[in-house]
């Protein structure tokens, strides 16, 4: 299996992660990809390649306009304002202002791009997510050229990206950029499913009204986990999308067992659908170890992941979200990777 990889996630580098009442160092960290790449290299996975240049009008398919010059303007707005610190939303539209306009200044900017406040705009940042978008568009390249298998290695991630708002670590959404662009090159369906540990909120909601992309995702109860607002098993999609959107929440310290009853209940669905090409949202969070959640797989159990995910035979494109075990992510994503790899026809 090929990897598409870019030294360029570095430029995402942010010093602060508004949580627990402090500035922490993010959990979303460079080091995440670093591990991930020597496992990759160790474990001999495949070659390593550099992503190509696309057409900003890929990534335009999915975003608005207005989102992307913010996300090309914002770190320079906001240092010209004075700020000495990192970009951090601390303004929302709430439900008592109700305003159709978009602010002048930077620190309302912020607020109406963004649905989350833990996650800091630094130097770089906008770089580093176009550099994260052409890795998963490039993944997919090898994919429409024939190839049964791609491992983008994102970073950072996307799926809580909407086509208009950052947060929880995403600025642009990878895996939805991906899937529009084989749409693009001739796919008629897609069916992205979701394994991070948290509902990809920015995902479901691109494609909610679409029956091209059946979107489905595994996660935290968003009752009791981030993103909090969207991830319930009663949105089924709408329009022409019912019935193309499939949650299962899952509770506080779920094991592989009960995690594996979900997935199958998903490869179902997502067979039903008879897809041509199957995007998997790949987070390692779901490990028993990882700092920001709540679930119980250990590394053994993402071979079997990987071995399941393969018996779907489809081409299957592997795009990197979330993971916050930092020794062990290489391990834990290598071990999905592997599992389908020597599984698949
Ligand atoms: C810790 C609270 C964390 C934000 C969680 C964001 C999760 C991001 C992710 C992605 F794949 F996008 F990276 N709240 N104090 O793992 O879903
Ligand atoms: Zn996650």
């Amino acid at each position: 299996m090929k990897t598409v990889y870019s030294p360029k996630h570095n430029l995402r580098n942010p010093k602060t992660e508004l949580a627990g009442g402090q500035l922490v160092t993010p959990f979303e960290s460079p080091k995440r990809a670093d591990y991930i790449l020597s496992a990759i290299k160790s474990e001999q996975l495949g070659p390593v390649i550099a992503p190509a240049q696309w057409p900003r009008s890929l990534v335009e398919s999915i975003h608005d306009i207005g989102y992307l010059r913010f996300l090309d303007t914002a770190w320079q707005q906001w240092t010209e304002a004075g700020n000495e610190g990192e970009a951090i939303p601390n303004i929302w539209q709430s439900r008592s202002m109700p305003s159709q306009r978009i602010p002048n200044h930077i620190d309302g900017q912020l607020g109406y791009y963004s649905l989350a406040g833990e996650t800091s705009i630094s130097k770089g940042t906008t770089e580093a997510a176009w550099a994260s978008a052409f890795v998963a568009l490039s993944a997919a390249e090898l994919i429409h050229r024939g190839e049964n298998s791609a491992f983008a290695l994102c970073r950072p991630p996307g799926h809580h990206a909407s086509k208009n708002q950052f947060g929880g670590y995403c600025f642009l959404n990878n895996a939805a950029i991906a899937a529009q662009k084989m749409l693009h090159d001739g796919a008629q369906k897609i069916a992205i499913l979701d394994v991070d540990f948290h509902h990809g909120n920015g995902t479901q909601d691109i494609f909610y009204q679409r029956n091209d992309v059946f979107y489905c995702s595994i996660h935290g109860d968003p009752m009791e986990a981030f993103p909090y607002f969207l991830g319930f098993s009663d949105e089924i999609g709408t329009g022409l999308g019912v019935d193309h959107n499939l949650n299962l929440p899952l509770q506080r310290g779920a094991t592989f067992h009960i995690w594996h009853q979900a997935l199958n209940h998903a490869l179902r669905k997502i067979l039903q659908f008879t897809p041509d090409v199957l995007v998997i949202s790949l987070g390692v969070d779901t490990f028993e170890n990882d700092p920001i959640s709540f679930f119980k797989l250990k590394s053994k159990d993402f071979t079997q992941m990987g071995k399941t995910i393969a018996s779907m035979n489809l081409p299957t494109l592997f795009i990197m979200e979330g993971g916050y075990a930092v020794e062990e992510i290489g391990t834990n994503t290598v071990n999905v990777l592997k599992g389908f790899k020597n599984e698949a026809a």
